[in-house]
């Protein structure tokens, strides 16, 4: 693709390049190219991938998409003539607010990578007015604000395309939006496929708050993402939104079946679908609705279509966040799909008689068992996760239906986890290895420049530049002065008691008495934190408070301040991931062994050089295995032992408590001047959580994990060492290109190519 921007400039606004103001040139860069995009063909195949997703994280688009069409030099070179400078219209770009995690960012990856293998697959999921919400800090506490995206033109295209849903006692219409999603130098495309309510209602939605009318129904499906359900409204409103998704997906799927030639018999051959997590798992009941009621299907051959075309991937083994729905609120959704369960239900205890894998129990549906039994496939997104699916968590089903399990380890684009977002680390690798890597990820090349001291030179003017250029995001976005020669240690992810940020904290307690006690580092730390709470999860907000309050504490320390630094970044997303992964020295991903999933910024940060400090938890334990132990800082409690310790409830919280190094951190908490700069009610809470029940054990892994740290930073010091390790890092992340998850869900799962 060549392109002119002059005359586009001309045609658009009739004006020259040279007077458009960076937003103006968003706009033309983006037409461009949702234009060309359009005229794309897709990727064609007898069958097709539906990714059934309530997250789709995707960002913004621009950079990716102008490196994917490999115009990016040209578009930069273009502008750089007319004085604009392409970075500054990247950052006009407003970045949709799709997601919440690791499971909607894990999505967005997929759906790069599904094109850039030219697999036809497309994304499917709802369009959120709302996004999750906008994160902001008042008081040194998280307030939760509506995050309205959608009010510029964009990259969404409104299809001629409507569903009728039926409620039980109401239908809505649907309405369809496109974005298109391109591959690496490719010529065909695939698309995320997002949902909404027509006759949606922003009006409900107040300016500085999320609280709306949950019971206007017709009128909010498609708002919020994951809307509070602390109340009963709330939650019934999310199975109203989940089935709303899955019809509209169920009813895409058949027609487009259809339209490409099945007689519905043969569903199976041209359709597949992945459901990312349980939220979608009413895909299945709905499947069976439509060719049943609407297609005059036998209900076995419904259900053993549905079953040969529906696969599963569990992320989280935390028994909170699996969801469970009463039949009651099914059924007032609609009783149809209730009847259907109960059906499936019926039939399921028929075969097994073990009550503990039935899909109803006492009432309440368990979505993961449904999307067990009614499913061909069920995978974990890392080895550990997988076994521990396999072992503990999911034993009785592996036992029922060990061919149906398998490990996918997740992945991440490289596109925009180095290409994007690193572009001087990106040519300092082509310089030594070509550019092969953009589309193999095989990056072990650079192992051979271990000892090179003109490569391990370049690596740290790489991160030096990337510091630079988070530096000033920071200060731009709030205000905030990172001193030049710091130590870049990183924790961001959502916040959750499991991931740990607390014990983080805890630490950064332990360092300010150090340094007041005369023992000064030899460098300044800057320790950053981003992440957004639930809006009802008291104690995850308690920890941001703790954060934050520390962070102005130590800032008004003047003994202490030109050496340690806290920083909570404001509204975390992906356009901060992007300012902050590149400039990272140290990544923490310090959760509880046992129960983070896999993690995906693990993998981010490792291929930006940054070094792991790391307990031995989802894909750490296979990072760990890449780099070997010279790369990479483990420690605290092994999986085994903490689920040891839960299943003999052996964790004693009070005795480590009271060990006196430690009851020294935990009771600054509870000072009467730090409780007087923060929220007296939060620090309590807090303290008195983490004194009696820490449930995540943060203080079991304190005392070594205050060790290991203090072995990082010692170690940052012997710089060619310390290079070293960030070489073999980045050498080594190739393992985690999601185009070799892809590869393996289409080779084992999908069977698209
Ligand atoms: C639960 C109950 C009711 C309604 C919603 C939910 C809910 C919402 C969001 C449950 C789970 C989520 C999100 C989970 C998530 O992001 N998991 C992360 O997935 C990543 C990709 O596989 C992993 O890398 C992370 O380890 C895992 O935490």
């Amino acid at each position: 693709m060549t392109i002119d921007l002059e005359k586009s400039a001309q045609d658009t606004f009739g004006k020259p390049l040279v007077q458009l103001t960076d937003g103006e040139v968003c706009q033309l860069l983006e037409s461009l190219v949702r234009d060309h995009a359009a005229q794309m063909p897709l990727n064609q195949g007898k069958k097709r991938l539906y990714y059934l997703s309530a997250e789709f994280l995707i960002g913004r688009l621009l950079t990716t998409n102008l490196i994917n069409l490999g115009i990016y030099d040209q578009v930069r070179d273009q502008l750089a003539i007319a004085g604009h400078d392409l970075a500054r219209v990247e950052e006009c770009e407003v970045e949709p607010s799709l997601g919440n995690g690791g499971l909607g960012r894990l999505a967005a990856c997929f759906l790069d990578s599904m094109a850039t293998l030219g697999l036809p697959g497309d994304g499917v999921g709802l369009n959120y007015h709302f996004g999750l919400f906008h994160q902001r800090f008042v008081d040194g506490q998280q307030t939760a604000l509506p995050d309205g995206w959608l009010d510029q033109e964009g990259w969404l295209r409104k299809e001629p395309l409507s569903f009728k849903v039926p409620f039980g006692s109401f239908s809505v219409t649907s309405r369809l939006y496109t974005i298109d999603v391109l591959g690496f130098d490719r010529t065909t495309k695939n698309r995320l496929r997002l949902f909404d309510l027509e006759g949606v209602d922003d009006g409900l939605v107040p300016n500085d708050s999320i609280d709306f009318d949950k019971e206007a129904l017709t009128k909010n499906l498609t708002l919020f993402l994951y809307p509070d359900d602390s109340d009963e409204e709330g939650r019934l409103l999310r199975v109203y939104q989940q089935y709303f998704m899955v019809s509209n997906a169920a009813q895409l799927i058949l027609a487009e079946a259809q339209g490409r030639g099945s007689d519905l018999h043969d569903l199976a051959d041209y359709a597949v679908v992945q459901i990312n997590d349980t939220h979608p798992t009413m895909v299945i009941p709905e499947l069976i609705r439509l060719l049943v009621d609407d297609h005059d299907m036998d209900f076995q051959e419904a259900v053993d279509i549905v079953r040969s075309m529906v696969a599963f991937t569990n992320h989280t083994i935390l028994a909170e966040a699996l969801e469970k729905w009463p039949l009651d609120s099914i059924n007032k959704v609609s009783p149809r799909i209730a009847q259907v369960i109960q059906d499936l239900d019926q039939q399921e205890r028929a075969e097994h008689d073990d009550p503990a894998v039935a899909i109803i129990q006492d009432g309440v549906v368990h979505m993961a068992h449904l999307a067990i039994h009614y499913g061909f496939s069920v995978n974990g997104v890392a080895e550990l996760h997988t076994q521990i699916l396999e072992k503990s968590e999911l034993k009785t089903f592996y036992q029922l239906y060990p061919q149906k399990f398998s490990n996918k380890t997740n992945g991440i684009t490289f596109r925009r986890w180095i290409m994007a977002c690193n572009p001087v680390l990106t040519s300092l690798l082509d310089g030594r290895l070509g550019a092969d890597w953009h589309r193999t990820g095989d990056l072990t090349g650079l192992m051979d420049y271990q000892d090179d001291e003109a490569t391990l030179l370049a690596l740290a003017e790489a991160k030096d530049d990337a510091k630079k250029r988070m530096r000033d995001f920071l200060r731009q976005s709030q205000g905030v002065i990172v001193p030049e020669n710091a130590i870049i240690d990183v924790q961001v992810k959502r916040f959750h008691e499991y991931k740990r940020q607390q014990m983080l904290a805890l630490y950064l307690i332990w360092k300010y008495w150090d340094i007041k006690n005369g023992n000064i580092p030899p460098r300044p730390i800057t320790v950053i934190f981003g992440g957004k709470a639930a809006p009802a999860y008291t104690i995850a907000q308690d920890i941001i408070h703790l954060v934050i309050t520390l962070g102005t504490w130590i800032a008004e320390d003047p003994d202490v301040s030109p050496y340690l630094q806290v920083v909570m970044v404001e509204n975390y997303n992906v356009s901060a991931a992007e300012r902050l992964i590149p400039a990272a020295d140290i990544s923490e991903q310090i959760s509880l062994a046992s129960k983070e999933a896999s993690g995906t910024s693990n993998m981010k940060f490792m291929l930006n050089g940054a070094v792991t400090l790391c307990t031995l938890d989802g894909a750490n334990v296979e990072i760990a295995d890449l780099v070997g132990p010279d790369n990479i800082y483990t420690f605290g409690t092994s999986s085994a032992e903490v689920e040891r310790l839960y299943r003999e409830s052996a964790y004693d919280p009070k005795a480590c408590y009271h060990k006196p190094g430690i009851k020294l951190l935990v009771d600054f908490l509870t000072r009467p001047d730090f409780m007087a700069l923060g929220k007296e009610d939060r620090l309590r809470r807090l303290h008195d959580d983490m004194a009696n029940k820490d449930w995540f054990m943060a203080l079991l892994d304190l005392e070594e994990y205050i060790q290991v740290k203090e072995r990082v930073y010692a170690d940052y010091e012997d710089r060619g060492t310390w290079l070293r390790k960030s070489l073999v890092n980045i050498a080594q992340a190739g393992a985690f290109s999601s185009d070799r998850t892809i590869a393996q869900y289409d080779q084992d799962i999908w069977h698209l190519s």
